[in-house]
């Protein structure tokens, strides 16, 4: 597996090295590259005097887009979340404005249809669907309120992305590339064929996992079709894994009639228009992260940090507080970890450091809830003198949370479904101490960095107890041989490398994009 990686790697590096080329030598028809996300890369606070300040958006697309929106001519359209940023779109008419070197418009979207698409229809159904969230036999279940969010909310918001694309893009002759991103974005593709037609490459990326076709039943037909439809007007569609993409294959064939694979695990025809489903494993940005571990307030947040590890083992974990990363579990396993081995008591040290995440939504509060409630009676029980075995720091904190990874003894990354999951790789590139990592089978990162890593079943407590066991008594030797592997996996393949391929692939495509046929079935609705 590793040395396959490694080969695609390698092509990677050359293929990103004829992408420069051309970005270069063809002045003027440079690609216009649009970004669309429903998080932007800023969000704005209005001041008294009527100035607005920018502030850096958080969470793991935002992180990975984030340097190659600076280097590429990428226009990134986003939604308002806040007050704040509404007050800004206002401001500046709904405009592309460029804020810190990066092109950025923000749609204004009516607020009873944003919160019916981010808050019934994105988040939670669609996400707790493809990370398989769902308690079935109780939820979720489809009410009028459902349909009425998609109807009102999710479909006619994806249009107000389509259309703010559209508005940004005149200049047909160049090339264009636009990348929609996500589950909030699947109709996307649909709307833009109609309003822009076949002239553009449309290339979404999903950055969570794809189930396959049995995780879909839970939507009634129509919006489950209307969801594959849209997405089916691109020309290519990115996702984390082999894995995800051959599902995403398995579900058009098993719902829609009138697609079929050929036989091949990786392209779809809508009936003769192939649609390539392909892995774009992302990474983190190697470059960026060297520089923030070279500032002196990487240094203070480290110097604070030993405060409390002192001289013990760190098992960090830092998470989104997010019922998919399995924080609960990841306690039980170190509360199981002290009860069947005592001789690490008072020698280790756990911290969680946890962002709070989509707190108006009943399953978050109540996660985060669960996650406090464990922490605090692991405490209560193996407390001694002033050895408090897990610290829980709730908020967001990039830096620190940098500082941290360096430290680790042991990482445990255990979600019970991720499409790639940057914590993983982010720790195995900064960390200093031969940290091992201990990674749940389950998470995107697996597939690249499974041989080093130490896995674990994320439903599985006592063996994730093991584990962190089995990683605290490695030998010296071993855990240098699997950290050195770990560090060179994630150098050889980053975000740029990641960017760099869709972007290359869509230029190839590019050049016999008139040829395609205008087959885009539409998304229904009741
Ligand atoms: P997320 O679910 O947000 O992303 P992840 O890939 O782990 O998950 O990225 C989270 C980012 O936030 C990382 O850069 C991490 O360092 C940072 N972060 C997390 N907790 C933090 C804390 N407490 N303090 C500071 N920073 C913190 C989604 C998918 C993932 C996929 C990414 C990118 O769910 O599977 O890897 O998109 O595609």
């Amino acid at each position: 597996m590793i040395e396959s990686y490694r080969n695609k790697c390698a092509l990677l590096l050359a293929n990103q090295g004829k992408e420069k080329k051309l970005s270069q030598t063809e002045q003027g028809k440079k690609p216009l590259i649009v970004i669309a996300s429903n998080r932007g890369p800023f969000s704005f606070t209005a001041n008294k005097n009527k100035t607005f300040t920018p502030s850096r958006g958080e969470g793991g697309l935002v992180t990975a887009l984030w340097s190659l929106a600076e280097k590429h001519d990428v226009v990134w359209v986003s939604s308002a979340m806040d007050r704040g940023d509404r007050a800004w779109t206002n401001h500046v008419n709904g405009k592309v404005q460029n804020i810190e070197n990066i092109s950025m418009k923000m749609i204004a979207h009516d607020k009873w249809k944003y919160n019916a698409y981010y808050n019934v229809i994105s988040n939670p159904l669609l996400w707790f669907i493809q990370h398989q969230l769902w308690d079935i036999p109780r939820n979720p279940s489809i009410t009028e309120e459902t349909w009425k969010a998609w109807n009102e909310g999710y479909v006619p918001i994806n249009k107000a992305f389509a259309t703010a694309i559209s508005e940004i893009i005149e200049d047909t002759s160049r090339p264009i590339i636009i990348l929609p991103q996500d589950y909030h974005l699947y109709l996307v593709p649909h709307f833009l064929r109609q309003m822009i037609g076949w002239d553009v490459q449309i290339q979404p990326f999903v950055h969570i996992p794809w189930p396959g076709p049995d995780a879909w039943r839970i939507l009634p037909g129509s919006i489950r079709d209307g969801i594959l439809n849209g997405l089916l007007a691109s020309d290519r569609i990115g996702f984390q894994t082999k894995k995800d993409a051959f599902n995403f294959v398995q579900t058009c064939r098993f719902y829609l009639s009138h697609t079929s694979s050929r036989g091949t695990r990786d392209t779809i025809y809508v009936k003769d228009r192939p649609v390539k489903a392909v892995n774009y494993p992302i990474s983190v940005d190697v470059e960026k992260l060297t520089q923030l571990q070279d500032t002196a307030q990487n240094q203070l947040e480290k110097n604070q940090m030993m405060n409390i590890i002192q001289d013990r083992k760190l098992i960090l974990r830092v998470d989104r507080i997010e019922p998919s990363k399995n924080i609960v579990r990841g306690l039980r396993a170190y509360r199981t970890l002290l009860e069947n081995h005592p001789e690490h008591r008072g020698k280790v040290q756990m911290l969680a450091l946890l962002v709070p995440s989509r707190i108006g939504v009943d399953e978050y509060q109540n996660y985060l809830h669960d996650i406090m409630a464990e922490g605090g009676m692991i405490n209560a029980e193996f407390s001694e003198q002033l050895w408090e075995p897990v610290r829980i720091v709730v908020g967001h904190n990039y830096q620190r949370a940098i500082a941290a990874m360096e430290l680790y003894d042991v990482l445990v990354v255990n979600p019970i479904a991720d499409g790639m999951n940057l914590v993983a790789k982010e720790g195995a590139f900064v960390n200093q101490r031969d940290g091992v990592l201990v990674l749940s089978e389950h998470a995107g990162a697996f597939y690249e960095l499974g041989d080093y890593a130490i896995s674990v079943s994320p439903f599985d407590i006592h063996g994730t107890a093991e584990m962190i066991h089995r990683a605290l008594t490695m030998p010296s030797e071993e855990r240098k041989k699997r950290a050195d592997a770990l560090r060179e996996l994630v150098q050889a393949a980053d975000v740029k490398m990641w960017f760099g391929s869709q972007v290359e692939d869509a230029l190839a495509e590019s050049k016999s994009m008139a040829k395609k046929a205008a087959t885009s079935p539409t998304p229904s609705t009741r």
